[in-house]
């Protein structure tokens, strides 16, 4: 069965040029005729591997095509996510599958609602990849990916695919947890590196914030149900720091780069959930109320 990949980015391309290698049938889904133009005279996709690269021409297709999709997996941002999907349902067969890799919450069941009947399988992933130029991808950490589907627990037999194209995975019946866990060590890094302007060892000078917010996130963790995502966060958020110290934040990256963040996603999906519950919690808010000003001053979408 045939891998729609939307979105030729980072994890979309990671994905579809290890499928196709293992000789998987594979095709990606561009916005445009021009886009479309563009990866033709690339002559495909290129992943670079420990510094070689390889290219891959897999078949390429651009939104406006009409034959039935089956399988998908849905590799935009989060704030793509939605408009994606309404565009390409249409094509979605009624059993299809959709596989939605996104970090942060909130995207997904909007994804789900939309789509209703078709399977959306959740993923999380702790691979790495960038863009070093149009249709060329650098694999830049090894990682995992979970995935699971909160509605049917059963694991479906396409991860297969994945285990024969070496995409370290792991089906999980708890897949809510992953992306709550993920979702609280990026609420509890990714913000504080933006405003401290350091990389994610640069933490290290301001334990005492690191640990209100983790206080904070794990009082919301425990409030909305996800007591195993909330066990010892603080801990692995002090491990995290110290593994990725050299790294900058996923979120550093987009705001020094002037791109758009996936804050509503994260931080927004975590303060809206604790404003839900009546739930005071006055770090996350100010880390939140600082991050936005700090957007609106370059600029940067608030959403
Ligand atoms: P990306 O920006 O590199 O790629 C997204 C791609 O989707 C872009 O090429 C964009 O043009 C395309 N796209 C969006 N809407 C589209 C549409 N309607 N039609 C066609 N194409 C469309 O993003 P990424 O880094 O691959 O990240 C995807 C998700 O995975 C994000 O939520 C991110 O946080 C998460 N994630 C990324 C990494 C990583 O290392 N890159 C790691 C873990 C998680
Ligand atoms: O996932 C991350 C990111 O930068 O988005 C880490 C390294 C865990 C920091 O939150």
């Amino acid at each position: 069965m045939t891998w729609h990949v939307l979105g030729a980015g980072s994890l979309g391309t990671l994905w579809a040029a290890r499928l196709a290698r293992a000789g998987l049938p594979v095709r990606l889904i561009l916005r445009s005729d021009e886009r479309l133009a563009d990866y033709t005279r690339a002559g495909g996709l290129t992943l670079i591997e420990q510094g070689a690269p390889q290219r891959y021409a897999i078949a390429a297709e651009t939104l406006d095509n009409d034959a039935p999709i089956q399988r998908l997996l849905l590799a935009s941002k989060a704030y793509d996510a939605l408009d994606a999907a309404k565009r390409l349902a249409p094509r979605l067969a009624q059993d299809a599958t959709v596989v939605l890799l996104q970090n942060g919450l909130g995207s997904q069941d909007a994804v789900a609602r939309h789509l209703q009947g078709r399977r959306c399988v959740y993923a999380s992933s702790t691979e790495g990849a960038f863009r070093q130029a149009d249709f060329q991808v650098v694999f830049a950490g090894a990682g995992h990916t979970w995935l699971g589907d909160p509605l049917r627990p059963t694991a479906p037999q396409w991860l297969a695919d994945l285990q024969a194209a070496g995409i370290p995975h792991q089906w999980s019946a708890e897949i809510l947890d992953k992306l709550w866990r993920k979702l609280a060590l990026n609420c509890a890094i990714n913000p504080l590196t933006v405003l401290h302007d350091c990389r994610n060892g640069g933490l290290r000078d301001y334990p005492g914030e690191v640990a209100s917010l983790c206080a904070e996130l794990t009082t919301l963790l425990q409030a909305c149900g996800q007591a195993a995502a909330a066990e010892h966060l603080h801990e692995d958020v002090l491990r995290v720091i110290d593994a990725t110290a050299a790294n900058y934040s996923s979120m550093y990256q987009d705001v020094s780069q002037g791109r758009r963040t996936e804050i509503r996603y994260l931080l927004g999906y975590a303060c809206a959930a604790a404003n839900d519950l009546g739930l005071s919690l006055p770090h996350l808010s100010d880390v939140q109320r600082r991050l936005l000003a700090h957007l609106a001053a370059r600029g940067l979408p608030l959403d």
